[in-house]
């Protein structure tokens, strides 16, 4: 219940009680009032927008509440009324929606992820796959050890040139696939050691940066992609160095982006991961729980109805970090090159590899059509 009008205090009031004290807070104290409540009035008279009418006046019903009734004090003798009381409830029904509203006024202050405009490409039956695996940002390699740097800033400013390179001379597809096929951390947690059997790694930062690395060059990556393709589909393949990083890369993209209808984001938890498109298949795996000699059978196994209904099929491997590539009776294998540089461990082992990322393009009705490769000597 609440008792309208107030006896509200009139700016003379106010004004008054300011001139006595000569504070806010002391007038304020002396109305009996909070000192913001005698600030923020004093700032109406100041701009000439009085209260003292529709306070004493105006019975204002809150959009929230229902009217249910009045009662008044009239003097019998005079017939007077003195005072009027007016019954209110909250509606339940409109509390809620005030608040949905609260809520949403709140939402409508976060501003949104600009929405990428749509590039207009003519629609045509390519796609494009950009293939990129094991960044392995965060590893520290020193040239005078390995026979080439390597570290976190040197990782972010090369995996951004060549991706704006290969964005820009891949020919013109409706579709784009980035598969960033795992490894793209060196390391998974405050500890920088491979998960599985604790290997010491190289690295040359903290893992609190190296997230922050990692997100940052995704976004760049993925809004390139948009700028540049109708449609965009996003692989993020665990691998033996980030298992748990690429879960939460996933998750945290897919959440960033769940309003960008042209932008899917593969969330499957499986290390197996698959594109169809039109009578082609595409299928990805990091490399280090099938290896390339069983990895055909194992993904015709895992995505059976796929693998049956369309008539190109190839599978993408990296891990290794050099190339391979091998027609089976089942599909096309390549296992793929990295943009990174050797760490000690490779250098000591004598594993040498070229240096290099691919866009392949695949028709929906002839599979395998073409392919673009850039190196980082091509970008210096
Ligand atoms: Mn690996």
């Amino acid at each position: 219940m609440s008792c309208r009008p107030q006896k509200g205090l009139t700016d003379e009031q106010y004004l008054a009680a300011y001139d006595k004290v000569g504070t806010v807070s002391g007038a304020a104290a002396l109305l009996g009032i909070h000192k913001r409540t005698f600030e923020r009035r004093m700032e109406r008279i100041r701009a000439g927008r009085t209260l003292d009418q529709t306070r004493t006046l105006q019975f204002q019903q809150r959009d929230d509440e229902v009217f249910k009734g009045r009662s008044v004090l009239w003097n019998p003798a005079t017939g007077e009324h003195k005072l009027e009381w007016y019954k209110t409830d909250r509606d339940k029904q409109a509390q809620f929606e005030a608040m949905k509203q609260a809520v949403q006024a709140l939402s409508d202050e976060i501003p949104a992820i600009p929405a990428i405009r749509k590039p207009k490409v003519p629609a045509n039956d390519l796609l494009n796959l950009h293939v990129l695996t094991d960044a392995h940002i965060g590893m520290l390699a020193w040239g005078e050890e390995t026979g080439e740097d390597w570290d976190t800033e040197l990782a972010e400013e090369l995996l951004l040139n060549y991706f704006a390179a290969a964005i820009e001379k891949a020919p013109q597809a409706h579709r784009g696939v980035l598969a960033q096929m795992g490894d793209f951390l060196h390391y998974d947690g405050i500890d920088a050691v491979t998960p599985a059997s604790g290997h010491q790694l190289d690295t040359d930062t903290r893992f609190a940066k190296l997230v922050r690395t990692g997100i940052r060059i995704t976004r760049q990556l993925i809004e390139m992609m948009l700028s540049r393709y109708v449609s965009v589909e996003v692989i993020m393949a665990e691998g033996n160095h980030d298992p748990v990083s690429e879960i939460w890369l996933r998750e945290q993209f897919a959440d960033r982006y769940r309003n960008q209808p042209r932008l899917f984001i593969d969330q499957s938890p499986k290390p197996f991961y698959s594109i169809e498109h039109g009578d082609t298949s595409l299928f990805f795996h990091h490399g280090h729980l099938k290896k390339i000699e069983q990895i055909d059978r194992a993904l015709a196994a895992e995505f059976r109805e796929l693998f049956g209904r369309t008539k190109h099929s190839y599978a993408h491997l990296g891990h290794l970090h050099h190339y391979a590539g091998k027609e089976t009776e089942l599909m096309t294998v390549e296992q793929h090159n990295t943009l990174a540089a050797r760490d000690a461990f490779a250098s000591r082992h004598m594993y040498k590899a070229t240096r290099r990322a691919k866009v392949i393009t695949y028709h929906a009705t002839h599979g395998y059509v073409g392919e673009l490769a850039i190196t980082p000597e091509m970008l210096a």
